[in-house]
């Protein structure tokens, strides 16, 4: 298949390009590099030393054979290029990983919600009518997220998208399927959730083939592909913005930093590894639905955990101190969580779980590379409102100068 992959320069991106060309598909990244640009306007860098987009699809050439493109566009500013682009293209299926990802970002002030909402929103909306005005059949999988529904089971396990319901009419009871109630805690949570409305009503009206899917926290940093050459190593965030918490924890454990639990730790979370993100993809590209069929919908997870347990996990394997923050986020203290991901498993998946050593090649990635860490960057300041801005707490490791009186 021909496969446009946007966002193929980021953290999941990458390693779905690799694995997509590895099985012999003709790849095109599209991609504006806003993630880099955004590392420095926060002044980080990603732990793992990661070359230029085009030297990395040069090495992937020298090591396989195998050309990949690469097209720098910006989805969301850029709508005639992106129709001139898919009308001259014409791919037979497209992956849209091309959205700003990190809540704690988008919660920065009101010019990062803003950048969060035009972006995302933009950049969906200008690919779906792109889609339509070109009349090209492609199959589009986007990546949404768990956090959608706002990590509440009430009780039952959150179903892969829709939700048979009943309404009581004058004529008595009418029966009703809809999407799942979404419940976003963050800004973009938020437009992963207006996403949901734009794919309902494209595949609607224009029968457009799209499948959404709904992934949990995704941790880890190598695939089978991204080992095959130093200059391949994927992207990897651990600073209190864009690092997500498990992957953050095993960081801090490589170079003794206390890890940073907010609140009790009593939240509960989706988990996947990033070799079963690429996995699913290819799962779910296999698995195309039908014009006029409804938007397809999967859980894109594979275990969840809670907060405290998986500090007290690396804690015990690496033997770092767990330092207990107020929490920079609004948030349950407290929650249990139990998703459906039948659909995968059926598909043929086969979870790769937190038991399985992996921890451990993350912390020796993070050992590796401790010394472009800047411990600065690690705590998570970004506050949800103001009020919970005054009880931040910037200074984990208790290091600031304290007043002698
Ligand atoms: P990332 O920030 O590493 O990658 C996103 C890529 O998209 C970047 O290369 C960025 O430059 C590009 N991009 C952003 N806006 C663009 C635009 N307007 N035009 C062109 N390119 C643009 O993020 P990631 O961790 O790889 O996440 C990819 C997708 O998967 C996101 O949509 C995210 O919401 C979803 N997701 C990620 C996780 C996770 O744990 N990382 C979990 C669940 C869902
Ligand atoms: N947390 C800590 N300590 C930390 C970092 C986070 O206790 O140092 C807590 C947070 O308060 C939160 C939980 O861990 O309760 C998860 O935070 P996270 O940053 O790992 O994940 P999140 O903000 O939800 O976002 C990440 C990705 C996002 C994706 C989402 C999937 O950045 O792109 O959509 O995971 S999900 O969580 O299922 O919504």
């Amino acid at each position: 298949m021909k496969i446009a992959v946007l966002g193929g320069d980021g953290f999941c991106g990458w390693p779905t390009v690799l694995h997509l060309s590895d099985q012999g598909h003709e790849i095109h990244i599209i991609d504006n590099l806003s993630r880099r640009w955004i590392d420095t306007e926060l002044g980080v860098q990603s732990l793992t030393p990661m070359d230029s987009i085009q030297e990395r699809c040069r090495i992937w050439k020298q090591e396989t054979g195998k050309e990949l493109h690469f097209h720098l566009l910006d989805l969301a500013r850029e709508y005639e290029r992106l129709r001139g682009w898919l009308s001259d293209h014409r791919p037979d299926a497209i992956i849209h990983f091309a959205e700003q990802r990190a809540a704690p970002y988008s919660m920065k002030s009101d010019r990062h919600k803003i950048y969060t909402v035009n972006n995302n929103v933009n950049a969906t909306h200008n690919l779906l009518t792109a889609m339509v005005e070109t009349g090209i059949d492609a199959h589009l999988v986007h990546l949404g997220t768990m956090g959608v529904y706002g990590y509440s089971s009430v009780g039952a396990p959150i179903p892969e998208g829709y939700l048979d319901i009943e309404i009581d009419t004058p004529d008595g009871k009418k029966a009703q399927e809809i999407l799942y109630p979404t419940r976003p805690g963050s800004v973009y949570h938020m437009t992963k959730s207006l996403d949901q409305i734009l794919f309902q009503f494209y595949a609607q009206n224009d029968g457009l083939r799209i499948t959404d899917l709904h992934q949990g926290i995704v941790w880890g940093t190598h695939t089978e592909q991204t080992r095959r050459h130093e200059q391949l190593i994927n992207r990897f965030d651990y600073d209190g913005d864009y690092g997500t918490v498990l992957n953050r924890f095993l960081i801090q454990a490589a170079i003794g930093y206390p890890l940073t639990v907010h609140g009790t730790g009593g939240q509960t979370r989706a988990f996947i590894h990033l070799q079963d993100s690429v996995r699913c993809i290819e799962l779910a590209l296999a698995d195309a639905p039908r014009a006029g069929e409804r938007v397809r919908i999967f859980n894109q997870m594979t275990e969840t955990h809670r907060v405290r347990d998986l500090a007290e996990l690396v804690a015990k394997m690496t033997g770092t101190e767990i330092a207990w923050l107020p929490n920079p986020r609004k948030e349950a203290a407290e929650n249990d969580l139990v998703v459906e991901n039948a659909q995968f498993l059926a598909l043929g998946l086969n979870p790769t779980t937190l038991q399985e050593g992996l921890l451990d090649e993350v912390v020796e990635v993070a050992r590796k590379y401790a010394h472009r860490i800047d411990r600065k960057r690690v705590p998570a300041v970004s506050a949800w409102t103001k009020d919970i801005a005054k009880r931040v707490e910037t200074d984990p490791e208790g290091k600031r100068l304290k007043s002698a009186s």
